[in-house]
């Protein structure tokens, strides 16, 4: 019996947004993140008469199916295979979290595939095939921190670990604000932000504060960490901002989550915010100030979900 690949979320602190090579996913920039304990996806792979996808034990059909299926098939070239498969996919990631789940499953899936023809793959070959899924899944192979080194083919753009286990105490707050699917994809919005005129200068900063992230991290910094993840995120949204047309994913109420960290902060209270595709806010903070965010989030925004996340392992394999 095959085993089920186990992949976790990441959330990146320092952002990928932007891509070199869309068909190898071959970012602009270089990235980092870290790998959540709360969120992950389990996947197994079995011969199938026709192709078949399962999530959470339904049958999913229409452009998600058709996406999962066109990703085997890119493997299944590379790799010499083919025969079709069924998809068994579990996504541990709840629905309140507003966190993406491509990271988790991409990376799952390219675990389950190397599982299913028992491919020898080391890691890094693992996070280049799961770049090629989605970008972020590239990331979601190593627990901790880890670093997508942009690269400039296929070969050179895979991800490593920074620190697997770091001793720090970072607690992420996933801050629910609208879980429906997004407006407009990772994939397209990225492309969109390549016209505005703060495009250029955003790669530029995205590498020095690339190296000072890394720094913060090796010094344990929580500071300098959650001071440069909030700024990283704050150019990223400045870019949809001013691309040409402008759009954004915030909405009023991830303003207000933003006006609220700047207050608590003036207030003593060490928190900082960092935001992806979508509407949802992601806070970091340590472990003594979770209580006092979460009380301060709920008596400000009515029906806010929040869950509490910490460092999470790289792929894991276990018993079917
Ligand atoms: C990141 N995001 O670094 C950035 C920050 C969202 C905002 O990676 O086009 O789903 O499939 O490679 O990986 C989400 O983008 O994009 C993402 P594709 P992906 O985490």
């Amino acid at each position: 019996m095959k085993k089920i690949a186990r992949a976790h979320t990441n959330i990146a602190l320092i952002k990928y947004w932007g891509k070199q090579n869309a068909a190898l996913r071959i970012p602009l920039m270089s990235s980092l993140s870290m790998t959540l304990d709360a969120f992950y996806t389990d996947t197994y792979l079995e011969p199938s008469q026709q192709e078949q996808f399962y999530l959470n034990g339904k049958l999913i059909e229409g452009p998600e199916a058709q996406r999962v299926f066109n990703y085997l098939h890119l493997l299944q070239r590379r790799y010499g295979k083919s025969g079709n498969l069924s998809v068994h996919s579990q996504n541990h990631v709840p629905t309140a979290a507003g966190l993406a789940s491509s990271s988790s499953a991409f990376a799952a899936l390219a675990a389950a595939f190397a599982e299913y023809y028992q491919l020898a793959v080391n890691e890094t070959e693992l996070s280049r095939m799961a770049r090629l899924g989605s970008g972020s899944a590239s990331r979601s192979v190593f627990g901790g921190f880890a670093v997508w080194q942009k690269g400039t083919d296929d070969q050179s753009s895979f991800a490593y670990s920074l620190d697997s286990n770091p001793d720090l105490d970072l607690q992420l707050l996933a801050v629910e604000i609208n879980t429906g699917a997004k407006k407009r994809s990772s994939t397209k919005g990225m492309q969109a932000a390549q016209t505005s005129p703060f495009f250029a200068p955003w790669i530029k900063r995205n590498s020095l504060e690339l190296s000072q992230m890394i720094n913060a991290i090796k010094n344990h910094d929580f500071t300098r960490i959650g001071q440069l993840a909030e700024l990283n995120a704050s150019e990223m949204h400045a870019v949809n901002l001013t691309a040409q047309p402008g759009f954004t994913y915030f909405e009023p109420t991830t303003i207000g989550v933003i006006q609220l960290v700047h207050e608590m902060r003036q207030n003593g209270i060490e928190v900082y915010y960092t935001i992806d595709a979508g509407p949802n806010v992601k806070l970091l903070c340590q472990l003594k100030n979770v209580k006092i965010v979460k009380e301060k989030l709920v008596s400000a925004f009515d029906h806010v979900k929040i869950i509490n996340a910490s460092f999470g392992p790289g792929i894991q394999y276990l018993d079917n």
